[in-house]
């Protein structure tokens, strides 16, 4: 039997018909929710992401204040234009677009955001905010995985949910996510220490890739009718593609798609909800500041 497809791209459809209208009735009491998006550098990745994000803006109702940045900008004029927009009130959040060239230090610029404005989640008190499950932003792309799983209609309660990666942005703040008792899922987290990953993998009911390594998940991994989710999206070079490259998932689709019941293909699942969840939280960081919520 083939696995169910979840298609991100319409699932993200769906809710940012929601984000619309709660942007819309915001432009009613006169505020136009508003984001900054800063670049620095020319990654060809970063900058597709980017322009996605600003687009996605203008067609929800939502204000964006975009940077580019030369790839030699000094450390100190980021966090002076951080601390510009901390400060500027049409902002309602900040996103800086990582990775950041090297001679940044990325947890320095990060930490400088204004906990209230970090649509990313990724400051350390708006993560302290979500492992005390207190009210928060939650960082997007995780957020997005869990929002693609509840709205399939997959079982996580009592699951055996197996992520694959730890990192900050996606497979740390997963654990976290996933143990809520709104979920209520176990969790286990493999990464580069892990012995017998296929093992492992084979007992999850839920699992999911985002480790940033192509095809790293083949059919023999899946347990039959789990949940597969595929974060990874990884450029790989291949000549016949009009821009010389073609996007695959950390997942092996043709594989794991025989075994699984559901799976997200790539483009086309986690990454549309990546940008609508930086949607949401925008929104929601203008109802808060309405509202008078903001700490
Ligand atoms: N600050 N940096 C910050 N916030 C983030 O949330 C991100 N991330 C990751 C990289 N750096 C970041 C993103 O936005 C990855 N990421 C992201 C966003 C969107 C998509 C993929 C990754 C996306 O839309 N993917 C499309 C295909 C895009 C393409 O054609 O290249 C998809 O359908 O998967």
């Amino acid at each position: 039997m083939a696995a169910v497809v979840i298609d991100g791209k319409k699932v993200a459809e769906e809710i940012r018909g929601e984000i619309k209208a709660r942007a819309a009735a915001l432009a009613r009491e006169g505020i136009v929710p508003g984001l900054a998006v800063i670049l620095v550098g020319e990654d060809p990745a970063s900058v597709s992401y980017v322009t996605a994000k600003e687009k996605a803006c203008a067609e929800n109702g939502i204000a964006s204040f975009e940077r580019r940045l030369p790839a030699d900008t000094p450390e100190a004029d980021l966090l002076a234009l951080v601390e510009a927009f901390n400060r500027d009130p049409a902002v309602h959040g900040i996103l800086v677009q990582l990775p950041l060239p090297r001679h940044i230090d990325e947890r320095k610029v990060i930490a400088a955001i204004s906990a209230d404005k970090d649509v990313d989640g990724f400051t350390p008190v708006n993560v302290g905010r979500m492992v005390l499950d207190e009210p928060c932003f939650l960082p997007c792309t995780p957020a997005g995985v869990i929002e693609l799983i509840r709205r399939s209609g997959v079982r996580t309660e009592g699951a055996r949910a197996v992520v694959i990666g730890r990192s900050n942005i996606v497979g740390k703040p997963l654990m976290n996510l996933l143990v809520r008792r709104s979920i209520n899922a176990t969790v286990t987290v493999c990464h580069t220490g892990t012995q017998d990953l296929a093992a492992i993998c084979r007992e999850a009911d839920i699992l999911i890739a985002c480790a940033g390594k192509a095809g790293l998940v083949t059919g023999d991994m899946v347990k039959p009718g789990a949940c597969v989710i595929d974060v990874g999206v990884n450029r790989v070079e291949d000549l016949s593609a009009k821009s010389g490259y073609r996007l695959r998932g950390d997942v092996d689709y043709e594989d794991a798609s025989a075994v699984a019941g559901y799976i997200t293909p790539v483009p086309g699942g986690v990454g549309p909800m990546t940008i609508t969840m930086l949607l949401a939280n925008t929104v929601l960081s203008a109802e808060r500041r309405l509202r008078g919520d903001h700490a």
